[in-house]
């Protein structure tokens, strides 16, 4: 038996026992499940001795004060509120952060993972695993009642991840699984946090290759509450993807940066050719252009690439003036180097990108510093 010094009978605890397994619960609007889970978990862990810690965002819903009122009863269970934060995998890392435990487990506050498979989790990294995984894509594990589109979309995105991030993970998506103190502390320092997928997060983040043991289950339905899946979820998972790969050699905010860039293209010739279609002059038509362009690329960034020093109401207008001031420096930047070096005869299309390059540069950096100011 593994739980050294621990009575192995279900449900008898010895007292004062070394903490074996922290338990992370990230919960969001759990307010019916939260009760049923810790049952669950008292069931299913036995002799293992644990502590559960639900990290909160806030719910609306009163999830926070049920788990206070069982931690009162249970001081196995603690409770972080994250107050005006949203973010399913910074809300694991804290509450990791939080634990001493040496084996550090993942589980869903809504009931959908299989709790009964926590022992075995644990039992695996202990025997030397340092990351055990429930997996659905694995012999004999499954995904319930999903529906046919949510089952591609979740295949499609697997299959990216295992291309992109060469993990050997069969469901580098799930949320459930135990990991060592020693590997999630080697992970810590590149983690990138954002989104909703911790699993793949630490395991692309990783220095050394880890050894992961699998495990089978089958997710099972939602009975209360709802889901957080939603368009902002899959916008963070290509973030993380992009992050974990072209980001390893750039800064994905410069690769965000310059892909809104080079979309403006597409706001620029559509209001041209509308404006031109109306029989305004080309030079007129042009400078309204290109000022609407500039507004969609300080929209985007500001969605996008500055999400997370979004500006709103009225720093959204001047942000828009500083950005527009900027970008007139980067474009003079452009035309003058490009002018330089067609001059020093380079090939006319080898100017233009140069131009193009520092006039972006200029951009990047100086909005970065006047207009999402940290
Ligand atoms: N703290 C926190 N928990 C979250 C957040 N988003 C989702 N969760 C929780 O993470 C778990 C999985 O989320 P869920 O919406 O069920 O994802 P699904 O099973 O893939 O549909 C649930 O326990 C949610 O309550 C979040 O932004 N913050
Ligand atoms: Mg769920």
């Amino acid at each position: 038996m593994l739980h050294r010094g621990i009575i192995a009978e279900p449900g008898l605890q010895q007292q004062g026992a070394p903490l074996a397994l922290g338990v992370i619960i990230p919960v969001l609007n759990e307010a019916e499940n939260v009760r049923p889970l810790l049952a669950k978990l008292e069931q299913a862990l036995g002799a293992v001795a644990w502590e559960a810690i639900f990290v909160d965002d806030d719910s609306r819903d009163g999830t926070g004060d049920i788990v206070r009122s069982l931690a009162r009863e249970d001081p196995r269970v603690r409770i972080i509120q994250r107050v005006g934060r949203r973010g399913l995998s910074s809300a694991v890392i804290e509450g990791m952060l939080a634990s001493a435990a040496p084996v550090l487990a993942v589980i869903d506050g809504d009931l959908q993972h299989d709790e009964r498979l926590l022992p075995r989790l644990y039992d695996a990294v202990m025997a030397g695993a340092d990351i055990a995984v429930a997996s659905r894509y694995t012999g004999g594990g499954g995904v319930g009642d999903w529906s046919a589109g949510r089952h591609r979309a979740s295949r499609l995105a697997t299959r990216l991840a295992q291309t992109l991030t060469a993990t050997p993970l069969s469901d580098p998506m799930s949320g459930f699984f135990a990991i060592s103190r020693a590997a999630f502390d080697r992970a810590l320092p590149r983690l990138s946090g954002g989104g909703f997928k911790i699993l793949l997060d630490l395991v692309a983040s990783s220095p050394h290759p880890l050894a992961i043991a699998e495990l089978p289950y089958r997710f099972r339905a939602r009975q209360a509450g709802a889901s957080k899946l939603d368009s902002r979820v899959m916008l963070d998972y290509a973030l993380l993807l992009i992050e974990k790969t072209l980001g390893r050699f750039v800064p994905i905010r410069l690769i965000l940066f310059l892909a809104v860039g080079a979309l403006g293209v597409l706001p620029n010739l559509a209001t041209l050719g509308l404006l031109l279609g109306c029989g305004m002059r080309f030079a007129a038509a042009q400078t309204i252009a290109v000022i609407v362009a500039m507004s969609c690329n300080f929209a985007l960034n500001n969605a996008l690439t500055y999400r997370d020093r979004r500006l709103t109401g009225w720093r959204f207008v001047t942000g828009l003036v500083s950005y527009g001031l900027v970008c007139s420096v980067g474009a003079a930047a452009n035309v003058g180097v490009g002018t330089l070096m067609s001059g020093a005869h380079e090939r006319w299309w080898i100017a233009g990108i140069a131009g193009a390059l520092v006039g972006a540069m200029w951009n990047f950096g100086a909005s970065s510093l006047l207009t999402w100011r940290k």
